[in-house]
């Protein structure tokens, strides 16, 4: 059974996007595939954050979504918070193309995304390595430009 799910993203700014998710199987990788409009040329840390929750904007989405209580990392590391998928980089056009194929993010079980938030931030993600606490948190990757609960889709 094929899973898809959508995101739109809006922020306080100009910055907006919609971000795509699929899963083939309930073992299979996550494709994100989508665009992020109004961002600053360059590379800017791109996580699910844990809650579902935009009372108080981008704010209230809460921590990187991490159930199984590790550092921050990057993508590829084995061990990384569920919700680090790295950076995305956006051209002088100010837009990021995304296209992340993603083994740790699921669409089902306990550690489903449905139901958190996908946030956008200011800076580079430094996945970890920028030697300081905030880093094996954030990745010092600023504030949260744009965001939005990740839906169940068609
Ligand atoms: C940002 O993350 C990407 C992977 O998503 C990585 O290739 C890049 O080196 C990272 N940038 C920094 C500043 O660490
Ligand atoms: C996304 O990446 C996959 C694998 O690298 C590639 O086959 C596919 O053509 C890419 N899609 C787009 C729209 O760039
Ligand atoms: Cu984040
Ligand atoms: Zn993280």
């Amino acid at each position: 059974m094929v899973l898809k799910a959508v995101c739109v993203l809006k922020g306080a700014g100009e910055t907006s996007g919609t971000v795509h998710f699929e899963q083939e199987s309930d073992s299979a990788p996550v494709k994100v595939t989508g665009k992020i409009a109004g961002l600053a040329p360059g590379e800017h840390g791109f996580h699910v954050h844990s809650f579902g929750d935009n009372t108080n904007g981008c704010m209230s989405a809460g921590p990187h979504f991490n159930p199984h209580g590790k550092d921050h990392a990057g993508p590829t590391d084995a061990d990384r918070h569920v919700g680090d998928l790295g950076n995305v980089t956006a051209g002088a056009d100010k837009v990021a193309e995304i296209n992340i194929s993603d083994k740790m993010l699921t669409l089902n079980g306990p550690y489903s995304i449905i139901g958190r938030t996908m946030v956008i931030h200011e800076k580079a993600d430094d996945l970890g390595k920028g030697g300081n606490d905030e880093s094996l948190k954030t990745g010092n990757a600023g504030g949260r430009l744009a965001c939005g609960v990740i839906g169940i889709c068609a």
